[in-house]
């Protein structure tokens, strides 16, 4: 239980007694008290300028250490100084309030883009196996790559393409698996449990996850129109990818310029026009395979397009077969390899790209943020 604190008479009986004594130990002796609680109550009449003193202003982070006083032979007061010092509790609260308001971020709705968009465009933004949290040395495997540095890029590579991508009216967000390094804290693969290189702490890097995709989706609003955004499982985050779609839900579910798709499948479709845009993370459905399941599955969308394109994530390099009627593909990654892959001696260029489709016509540009360009622009 704290002590409450002391009337003003209580203290203004502590001031009367000290003045008539010559010594702060014969005054703490009538009173009964020690001569440091003496002291201490000294300085709170001060404070409360009880001692007919002006009371000092004493910032919110700073506490009262003493008071030095100037008397002339009547003991008149001449001057006093009151003497402070950083009170670290105070200061731990300031700087806590600090900290919780910088992550502070306005919920205001972005203006919509005031320019022209085209709507027989869509721009898709693959977010390929980023790998958030996952930690890799470059004394070990080349290159540095940690959570901080994985948010960087995906940020600097968005804004990057979105800067250059077509006024497409619709934006598609297709995050295809391995947003995060890990599911949960044990830091193992769910299937092989092999042990995971990991930068942090899990809940650590689902904060900054969310808030990297809220981010992500601002940026693409400042060029289109309407967002859409869906999250596919990966291998690494099975469960944390529906969480994410969840939160990211919740966080622009007053926006009608944005549309979060929380589908737990690990199977993307879209129909814009002629075009059928299918994903899936890879690591189950195989690439070959994606041509014949998407006739079997989505049979109306397939008999009403054109122009076919199949994405997977999952190998962290590019590749690209065509045939059966779909261009079927995987995409580069951001992410630098962990030890392992780094000692199986795998290279791929480290990239993200838009894809601009034609609701007639099918792909009609593609552009590419790679990693030197985005060094060199940071
Ligand atoms: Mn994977």
């Amino acid at each position: 239980m704290p002590t409450p604190p002391l009337s003003d008479e209580e203290l203004l009986r502590s001031l009367e007694v000290r003045n008539r004594h010559r010594t702060l130990d014969d005054a703490a002796r009538e009173l009964g008290i020690t001569r440091s609680t003496l002291q201490n109550r000294l300085l709170r009449a001060a404070e409360r300028g009880l001692d007919g003193s002006t009371p000092v202003k004493i910032p919110l982070n700073q506490k009262v250490k003493g008071i030095s006083t100037l008397t002339d032979v009547a003991g008149n007061v001449i001057l006093q100084w009151t003497k402070t010092t950083t009170d670290e509790k105070a200061a731990a609260v300031e700087s806590a309030i600090r900290d919780a308001f910088e992550r502070y971020r306005s919920p205001a709705i972005l203006p919509a883009p005031t320019g022209y968009t085209d709507e027989s465009l869509l721009v898709v933004y693959p977010v390929v196996d980023l790998h958030l949290g996952l930690f890799s040395w470059a004394k070990e495997t080349g290159e540095d790559y940690d959570l901080k540095i994985a948010a960087d890029l995906l940020r600097s590579s968005v804004s990057n393409l979105v800067g250059r991508a077509a006024p497409a009216r619709t934006a598609l967000i297709l995050d295809m698996g391995d947003y995060f390094h890990t599911d949960n804290s044990k830091n193992q693969t769910a299937r092989s449990g092999n042990p995971l290189d990991v930068d942090t702490r899990y809940g650590k890097v689902a904060q900054v996850g969310v808030e990297l995709a809220v981010e992500v989706i601002e940026l693409a609003l400042q060029k289109h129109e309407r967002v859409e955004y869906r999250k596919l499982p990966g291998n690494h985050d099975d469960e944390t990818s529906l969480m994410l779609a969840i939160a990211l839900a919740a966080w622009f579910r007053d926006n009608p310029r944005v549309s979060i798709s929380t589908d737990p499948s690990r199977f993307f479709m879209k129909q814009f026009g002629l075009c059928m845009v299918a994903a899936t993370h890879g690591d189950m459905l195989k690439m070959g395979d994606m041509a014949g399941y998407m006739a079997a599955k989505w049979p109306r969308e397939w008999g009403e397009t054109e122009h076919r394109y199949g994405y997977t994530g999952h190998v962290h390099h590019d590749r690209v077969k065509a045939g059966n009627g779909v261009r079927l593909e995987s995409f580069n990654t951001l992410a630098a390899k962990d030890a392992w892959h780094a000692g199986e001696g795998y290279m791929s260029p480290r990239s993200m790209v838009s894809i601009t489709l034609h609701r007639d016509y099918g792909e009609v540009d593609r552009l590419t943020a790679c990693l030197p360009m985005l060094k060199r622009a940071a």
